[in-house]
């Protein structure tokens, strides 16, 4: 290891974990809590506790002295979908109106009426095109994992009581001292093991006497609405806790097994059904399996495991688990963390001090950090997004919700915040951003899987809502909105204004295509990708119409616009015949598929009519203050919509898209302009959106802005992003922005450092991605790149661009110069082996 890396591994360690000296229990929360009844617990819940996860299971950890408690979750535990009550439970898609009209006929008078200029009724119509709220459901609290230890009594705090969160092996741990006793306690979420473990010790003159039990989180109103759990708990070989029960909303199984295991002290029943007690142990480890009989296949979504199946299934888990030694288990999963963690470095200069979280970025937001300081809290953020992204989004599991996997509230999605679903309204969008520039790639498969299993039920939604209709085995084109949830709820919600966005699908398939773009996978494309894309530009290709819109292209050519009708921008202002969110999202979906089509070699007539389409889409349009109009009637800034609307979906273009970028002038002035109009302040998500859309747009300093207003009001002291409530995409946002503001390879280039603000005058990032499955490392000193390793996975010609890249030279891992075409004084080209190396340094001897 070379000393440089020694110096950034030292500074990643004092900076890479999150830590406190008090319990969760004992903060002073720094935000109100937010909507959805949000109780003084819940606040504490999301501003203090500490989150494990294998993507599958996911833990929040309080580190009570005397009372220790985990929140447990299992990402499938939702009410809704199909039940014994519910047997014409069908994604909550309506083929009729409450009038018994045909949500197809209503959905074709509305796209007349709008062309014959009568926009009233049209809208008036739209409040039609809703589907039910019936069996929509919410993502549900599991339990909470309680030790409740004798003896561990405190008046105060012990002086060297640490609760930290370690980013770099996925370990949370608590540790004091009390009556010369040194306490600790370790927890992990495995993947490759599929399980949580626990491991207690004590170390002095007491031993550890606790009572362990794993209650389901079952509050008395949710039973009597029939929204909670039926529940037993039973003990197994006198050490192991077992809970099996069923959701009374849809009938559900669930089941967990919590083993205990000790080598000295003994293990009893405990004193309330379902309990262990512990008594006079030095170590104990607890392993804790779980799962349910929820899958991911239409229309039953269901295993059709019986109970006695389900135990065994889980049993097993536990019982391959239990064969090894914690120690072991642990290895295991730190490597296989490891693996996807550690290849991404990243130090901008921060102090190597060692302060607790939560007086960091109260530092931060008092103004009274200093840089060093503010870089620490910066780089953990960033890295922050990362471990959440993989302790929340593995292969074989659903994707992230909006929580990620942890929530701590049982209920309707008026008490658990909109349902903790898959909200494709720019938030499952903004979950899997980082996934491919970050190096999380194989993070994606959960939501490349999951746009996938929407397309059987999306196909009923455009048959009810569209008239447009796959026979069996076809795939004519399926659709879905705002709202989706683990059983194929495609319904555009149960109301308009928020459940109507057919462009989510487009929005969502953007990022399964990227997949693509980053890693070059050529099956993937092949066999997952493209026959999405496909069909859901077939679907497009039914459902776009003659707006009578003129268009006037660059080269004088006219024409006129097809839209798709009704549509509404995210979430204000009129229903309209098209509007740029939509077709700016249409017009990135037409080019992935031709660009999916022409690699593939298929659909060549296809290919030739998409083109041909998409060039009738004229997505942007200027409007008089110079702004991205977001609606084609939209003269100057502020005639339509609400200012400073948090959602700034008419900006796609610029990001996650390609059509606005720091190559285009004319829609990079007037995306500024928008920009700027929508403000710098705006919740998490809103947050996350501004930063990535001001750094595609190369202004590094603005970025950074927005970077120290989310540090300063939008986070909570365990780095959780406020909405509030905590909502996950705001992190997973910030570290998406932070890549694009270090590289960006959108426009055709490897683009390097792009928008790096003045704050961050020198430093380094390693294990980027670049489109092109290039992976780039990038040294920088005084605001100049000097140094720049890339690693082409799979060869190829790379187009790097960077100020002052022409004075710089090429060599490969060898030392041997590289051959270069040079363009300008920004940009090189030059050809890559497969798995090659190239340094571009400022090396040049002078002539
Ligand atoms: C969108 C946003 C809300 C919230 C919800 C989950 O509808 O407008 O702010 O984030 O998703």
């Amino acid at each position: 290891m070379s000393q440089k890396d020694k110096t950034m591994n030292q500074k990643e360690r004092a900076g890479l974990c999150l830590w406190y000296d008090f319990p969760a229990d004992k903060g002073e929360p720094i935000l109100a809590g937010g909507g959805f009844g949000t109780t003084p617990e819940d606040n504490q819940w999301q501003q203090f506790t500490l989150p494990i996860g294998n993507s599958h299971m996911g833990a929040a950890i309080y580190g009570g002295i005397e009372h220790e408690k985990l929140t447990f979750n299992h990402k499938t535990l939702w009410n809704g979908g199909p039940a014994i009550q519910r047997p014409d439970y069908n994604g909550g898609n309506k083929e009729l109106t409450s009038d018994g009209e045909r949500m197809a006929d209503i959905y074709e008078r509305i796209q007349s009426l709008f062309k014959e200029g009568r926009k009233e009724e049209a809208s008036g119509l739209c409040e039609n095109l809703v589907g039910s709220e019936d069996g929509y459901g919410a993502y549900q609290s599991w339990g909470s994992i309680k030790f409740d230890f004798d003896g561990l009594v405190s008046e105060q705090i012990p002086s060297d009581y640490k609760r930290e969160l370690d980013l770099e092996n996925a370990l949370a741990g608590v540790s004091f001292t009390l009556n010369n006793t040194k306490y600790t306690r370790e927890y992990l979420a495995s993947y490759p093991d599929h399980i949580l473990a626990v491991k207690l010790t004590a170390q002095g003159i007491d031993k550890l006497n606790f009572q362990v039990s794993f209650p389901v989180n079952n509050e008395e109103d949710i039973i009597q609405r029939k929204l909670g759990k039926l529940v037993s708990y039973r003990i197994v070989d006198d050490s192991t806790i077992v809970t099996s029960g069923q959701l009374q909303d849809n009938q559900m199984r669930f089941c967990s097994v919590l083993k205990v295991i000790t080598n000295v002290g003994d293990i009893e029943a405990g004193t309330q059904e379902g309990t262990l007690y512990v008594k006079d142990a030095a170590q104990v480890i607890i392993l804790v399996a779980a799962g349910t009989d929820y899958k991911n296949k239409y229309p039953g979504y269901r295993t059709g495991e019986t109970e006695q199946q389900l135990f065994l299934r889980v049993s097993e888990t536990l019982e391959k688990a239990g064969i090894r030694t914690y120690e072991d288990l642990k290895e295991r999963h730190k490597k296989d963390y490891h693996n996807i963690f550690g290849r991404v470095k990243l130090d901008l200069g921060q102090a190597d001090i060692v302060k607790p979280t939560d007086i960091l970025l109260k530092a931060y937001q008092l103004q009274q950090a200093s840089e060093g300081e503010k870089r620490l809290l910066e780089v953990l953020v960033y890295q922050y997004g990362r471990y959440l992204t993989i302790q929340s989004s593995r292969t074989g599991d659903l994707p992230s919700n909006l929580q990620g996997v942890w929530l701590n509230r049982v209920g309707d999605e008026n008490r658990v915040p909109w349902g903790c679903d898959y909200h494709m309204n720019v938030n499952l969008q903004m979950n899997y951003w980082p996934v491919y520039s970050a190096n999380m790639a194989e993070c994606a498969e959960p939501l490349i899987t999951y746009v996938d299993s929407l397309r059987e039920p999306g196909r009923v939604t455009a048959e009810y809502y569209y008239g447009i209709k796959s026979k069996a085995g076809e795939q004519n084109g399926f659709s879905s909105h705002t709202q989706n949830t683990p059983f194929g709820w495609t319904c555009p919600g149960w109301k308009f204004s928020w459940g109507w966005s057919p462009a989510a699908v487009p929005w969502i398939l953007q990022n399964c295509w990227e997949y693509y773009e980053y890693t070059d996978d050529y099956e993937s494309l092949r066999d997952k990708i493209y026959p999405m894309l496909r069909e859901q530009v077939k679907l497009y290709d039914q459902l776009l119409t003659d707006s009578k819109m003129k268009i006037t292209r660059a080269d004088g050519t006219v024409s006129t616009r097809l839209v798709s009708v009704p549509t509404y921008s995210p979430e204000h202002g009129p229903y309209t015949m098209g509007n740029t969110y939509e077709q700016v999202l249409l017009y990135e979906l037409y080019t992935e598929a031709i660009t999916g089509a022409e690699i593939l070699d298929v659909d060549y007539e296809s290919i030739e009519q998409w083109k041909r389409t998409r060039d009738r889409l004229a997505p942007i349009e200027i409007g008089e203050s110079g702004q991205v109009k977001e609606w084609y009637s939209e003269k100057e800034l502020g005639s339509i919509g609400e200012k400073n609307h948090r959602h700034m979906s008419h900006l796609l273009g610029v990001y996650p898209g390609h059509l606005i970028s720091s190559e285009t002038d004319e829609y990079r002035e007037a995306a500024i302009i928008s920009l700027i109009d929508r403000g710098m302040e705006s919740t998490g998500w809103g947050m996350g959106q501004r930063l990535n859309s001001w750094a595609r747009l190369g202004r590094g300093n603005e970025a950074y802005r927005i970077i120290e207003l989310l540090m300063e009001k939008g986070l909570y002291p365990n780095l959780w992003d406020a909405h509030p409530p905590f909502q996950i995409d705001g992190n997973l946002g910030y570290t998406s922005g932070v890549t694009e503001m270090l590289l960006q390879s959108n426009a055709g280039c490897i683009h390097i450092l792009p928008a790096l603000p003045d704050a961050w005058h020198s430093g380094s990032i390693k294990g980027l991605m670049a489109r092109g499955n290039v992976e780039v490392e990038i040294n920088w000193t005084n605001h100049k790149a000097v140094q720049i390793k890339l690693f082409s996975v799979n060869g190829g010609t790379v187009h790097v661009k960077c100020a002052g890249i022409a004075d710089m030279d090429v060599t490969d891992d060898k030392g041997k110069i590289m051959e270069y075409i040079k363009e300008g004084t920004e940009h090189i080209r030059f050809h890559m082996k497969k798995g090659g190396i190239a340094f571009i340094g400022n090396n040049k001897k002078p002539d």
